[in-house]
């Protein structure tokens, strides 16, 4: 017995972290049954692909995944569209909707079929999943998403992302199946003013061509987007500067093109101008080259209250651009959660179903914040009220990931997303082995704080409560509630850990902590804070020992502020912010109480405020 309890102790010590999670498949499909049975992965297997998906992504990702492919084997392996006479068979299992497939692994042979070439790489995705496991079950798949286009959008002020993150992303898009990627970082200069009508240069330019390329891999649409309305003059010299630059795109293997008019002023902003070039556009640029994705555009009044009714603006959209024209949509304001209302106003208007451009996990306008928490707050019941879902992301591409699971998620089967169930797959996903530690991380860091944009998410929820309790019954009755004093002691251990863990987890996922780098620190630093805190609550009747807490306590707040003051000093809102909702809050109120108390006992004259700098650099 106690050799048996030994050896579980050394399992559980050699993989502390690793979560008991259930499979799952990611997105949720729409209809799966699983039967309970399994085959082995085969060794060999026969292919019989039809002639509509030869020379396809779906064989390429097919061939990466299962190796032992030979002409003849008892195992065979059919995959196909309904375009297929191979697939004829299982006509009517194929759901009838775009990139829908449907999967079967039986204990001789597995089905892929999709819809379209989209649907049975999709179909082959899901199998890249089941893959992932020892024996692969024996199941029967019906799948489809519930938006027609969903994604991201790369659409935030900062510094754009980095190649290789481009990359990454468009490899992790096909993995969750979300097939639009729309390229148009405000601050890359060839994107908007000043430069939006030179072509890239010749280095630039290749690696867009890459782009296109691992798009097209991924099954993912490629998009370019210009801003030209900053400086555009409505002239047939501006008109062509931007088809030419279009042309210059499409030679590079650009298939989609949009056009972004927002956050301008002035002659840009101009509705029948707009329409008069994107019309021009559309007829004799993407109808006339035939191979090109329909249009994109975003409107000036590009959400329900920035909508004045009385310039005609949005109606004069509405009316008269033309019908295959995509219109760009945030909702009812710059950056807020989605609801059927907001769209029940603006499709009538816009005689379209929206281009729904949410704009979250995107950190521009809070840059001392990160954005780690669930997805949640969106309707669930919009899906045929939108042409297509894409995400704003951060400008930290690898963070991001955690919130574009979640929309893949969501946007696939709205009625069977659960946000805190996907939010944990996805912490799953990006670090496997410590994913409990980023778990801590991201709860306290979802909040974007206080804005001019007004949008706020839930944070630090698990331990809101204890906070308040402890918070109120102290300042009131000068009381310590033992049960919320231990939850917050607790959990001030498990930030330490969570920041200790992850700053030394080093080849996990070395990219997402290079992003969260500074905030890690800062993290360690508010678990430390927390502690000494709780101590000089403890401490008040021990003159001696409380000075030496508050002494440290007050140190760690230098030390935050000398974080803050030292890392992502760049960015827009220079600084590193952490627990900012709910935990830093409440620990300065209690660092203040407690030294507050101590003054009034001992006589003293203890600095009672939180040290900041800028109080510092007042003086
Ligand atoms: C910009 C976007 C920016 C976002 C959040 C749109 C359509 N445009 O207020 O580039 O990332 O808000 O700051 C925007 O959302 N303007």
């Amino acid at each position: 017995m106690k050799r048996f309890i030994v050896v579980v102790a050394s399992i559980l010590w050699a993989f502390p972290s690793v979560q008991a999670q259930e499979f799952r498949l990611q997105p949720t499909p729409q209809e799966y049954v699983f039967r309970n049975d399994s085959v082995l992965v085969p060794q060999y297997y026969q292919l019989h692909a039809g002639s509509s998906v030869s020379g396809q992504p779906v064989l390429l990702l097919l061939d990466s995944l299962m190796s032992g492919k030979t002409s003849k084997a008892d195992f065979e392996l059919w995959v196909g569209t309904q375009a297929d006479k191979c697939m004829r068979k299982y006509a009517k299992r194929i759901p009838n909707k775009a990139d829908g497939y449907y999967l079967q692994i039986e204990k001789e042979r597995i089905v892929i079929a999709g819809a379209d070439e989209r649907g049975a790489y999709y179909g082959v995705q899901t199998l890249a999943q089941l893959l992932t496991r020892n024996k692969l079950p024996l199941v029967e798949i019906t799948d489809y998403p519930d938006v027609p286009y969903r994604g991201v959008v790369e659409g935030f002020y900062g510094t754009p992302w980095s190649h290789e993150a481009r990359m990454d992303q468009l490899d992790f898009y096909g993995q969750n199946k979300m097939n639009v990627y729309i390229y148009g970082p405000k601050d890359d200069p060839y994107h908007r003013t000043p430069s939006w009508r030179k072509p890239y240069p010749i280095e630039e330019g290749e690696r867009i061509k890459q782009l296109v390329e691992r798009a097209k891999q991924n099954e993912v649409i490629f998009y370019w987007a210009i801003h030209p309305g900053g400086d555009i003059h409505w002239n047939e010299e501006d008109r062509s500067a931007l088809l030419q630059k279009f042309e210059s795109m499409y030679q590079l293997g650009v298939r989609g093109f949009a056009v972004f008019f927002d956050d301008i002023s002035g002659e840009g902003t101009k509705a029948d101008k707009q329409v008069e070039l994107l019309n021009y556009i559309d007829e004799y640029f993407v109808k006339a080259k035939e191979d090109v994705a329909p249009l994109i555009m975003c409107p000036t009044q590009y959400n329900n209250e920035w909508v004045k009714i009385e310039d005609g603006y949005i109606t004069t959209l509405g009316e008269k651009l033309n019908k295959d024209i995509r219109v760009m949509w945030t909702g009812k304001q710059v950056v807020t959660t989605i609801d059927k209302p907001t769209l029940d106003f603006i499709n009538p208007l816009l005689k379209r179903k929206v281009y729904l451009w949410w704009n979250f996990p995107v950190s521009d306008y809070v840059t001392d914040h990160l954005l780690l928490g669930p997805v949640y707050g969106n309707g669930l019941d919009i899906k045929d009220e939108v042409s297509a879902f894409v995400s704003n992301p951060m400008e930290h591409a690898e963070a991001s990931k955690i919130a574009l699971y979640g929309v893949a998620d969501y946007t696939w089967n709205m009625e069977s997303y659960d946000s805190e169930v996907s939010w944990k797959y996805a912490l799953n996903a990006l670090m496997p082995t410590y994913a409990d530690y980023l778990e801590t991380f991201a709860a306290h860091n979802s909040d974007p704080g206080p804005s001019g944009l007004k949008f706020r998410r839930d944070e630090s929820v698990a331990i809101q409560s204890a906070l308040s309790e402890l918070l109120k019954n102290y300042l009131e009755k000068g009381e310590i509630t033992s049960s919320a004093y231990l939850q917050v002691d607790k959990e001030c251990e498990k930030i330490m850990r969570a920041a200790d863990v992850l700053l030394a987890s080093g080849d996990e996922n070395p990219v997402l902590l290079k992003e969260i780098h500074p905030w890690l620190l800062q993290f360690k630093l508010v678990g430390q804070y927390g502690k000494e805190v709780l101590n000089m609550m403890h401490l008040l009747s021990q003159q001696e020992a409380f000075a030496q807490s508050y002494d440290h306590a007050r140190a760690l707040q230098i030390l935050m502020c000398q974080v803050d003051a030292s890392y992502n000093q760049s960015a827009v809102r220079p600084g590193v912010k952490t627990g900012s909702k709910h935990l830093m809050p409440a620990l300065d109120a209690l660092f203040e109480i407690a030294a507050t108390r101590y003054n009034e006992q001992y006589g003293a004259k203890l600095s009672t405020q939180v040290y900041s700098l800028n109080k510092e650099k007042e003086k």
